[in-house]
């Protein structure tokens, strides 16, 4: 961990004058758990494809079954990984504010696992489904020797996340943009602040009074823009930040 105990002093005073948090995070949080960003090189089968190929409605159209068989070899993964100490540390967080809500760019499902209650999951959750052509939920994947398998309505059925090109969710944008508004901290933890619209949160946050404190093992696009900057493994930093937030 290469952040000082001044640095984790510092943000946690700038926590504890706080009433309300929002906490933002990606791919970075779950790295400890054993699954790899979306900077880490793809492995395998995947090895000679762009994620940010394969996840749009394009790279589905063009290959469902090599797209399909990705998520599903992903969702394999994530069933044999568990949160870290950086998830627990955020569920910690969480009892100790007043308002507090968790946005997160991840589709592991590993904050609901650890136990957060308050989650905006923007890009959805790879455990759900949906159909391709006609966005009908798909509670339960149907006995289908397809890949991908059909939904009742004859479309292919997808990944409920969302793709690269495609809007988000209102819901999830209306409540993140609400928590962004009126939190006096934003907490942003694992995300290389690339893609849009959550590389835009820390700036947002910022116009409208927060502070913001960043935890990352390297600078990020944010970095210049944070209040704190607190570089090591979420894993590690996390749990260090809570327990000098509860020793003030
Ligand atoms: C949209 C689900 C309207 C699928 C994902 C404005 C400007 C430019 C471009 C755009 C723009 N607005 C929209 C776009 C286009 C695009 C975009 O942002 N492109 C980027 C590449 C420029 N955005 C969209 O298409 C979004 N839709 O805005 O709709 C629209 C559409 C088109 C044009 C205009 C408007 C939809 C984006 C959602 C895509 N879906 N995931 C799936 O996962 O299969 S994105 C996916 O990649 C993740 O969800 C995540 O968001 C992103 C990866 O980012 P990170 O999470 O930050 O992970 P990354 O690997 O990059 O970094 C990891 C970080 O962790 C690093 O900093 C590393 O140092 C750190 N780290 C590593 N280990 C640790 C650690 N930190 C702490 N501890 C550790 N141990």
């Amino acid at each position: 961990m290469q952040c000082t105990q001044e640095q984790l002093d510092e943000g946690a005073r700038i926590l504890k004058r706080s009433r309300s948090l929002a906490v933002s995070t990606g791919a970075g949080i779950s790295k400890e758990s054993g699954i790899p960003t979306f900077r880490d090189a793809q492995t395998g089968l995947w090895a000679n494809y762009n994620p940010q190929e394969l996840a749009t409605p394009q790279g589905f159209s063009g290959n469902p079954k090599l797209v399909w068989e990705w998520y599903v070899e992903r969702r394999r993964m994530i069933s044999d990984v568990s949160p870290n100490p950086g998830h627990y540390a955020l569920v910690d967080l969480e009892k100790e504010f007043d308002e507090f809500t968790l946005i997160t760019q991840n589709i592991d499902n590993l904050h609901r696992k650890a136990g957060s209650k308050n989650i905006v999951e923007l890009h959805g959750n790879i455990l759900r489904f949906k159909c391709f052509d006609r966005e009908h939920p798909i509670e339960q994947l149907p006995d289908d020797d397809r890949i991908p398998p059909r939904c009742h309505c004859g479309s292919m059925i997808r990944p409920d996340v969302v793709w690269f090109g495609e809007i988000l969710p209102a819901d999830a944008v209306m409540k993140a943009g609400r928590a962004l508004e009126t939190c006096e901290t934003l907490l942003v933890v694992g995300t290389s602040g690339v893609v849009y619209p959550a590389a835009a949160f820390p700036a947002q946050a910022k116009a409208c009074g927060a502070r913001v404190i960043e935890v990352n093992t390297e600078i990020s696009a944010i970095t210049p823009l944070v209040d704190v900057y607190l570089q090591g493994p979420a894993g590690e930093v996390l749990p260090k930040l809570v327990e000098t937030f509860r020793a003030l």
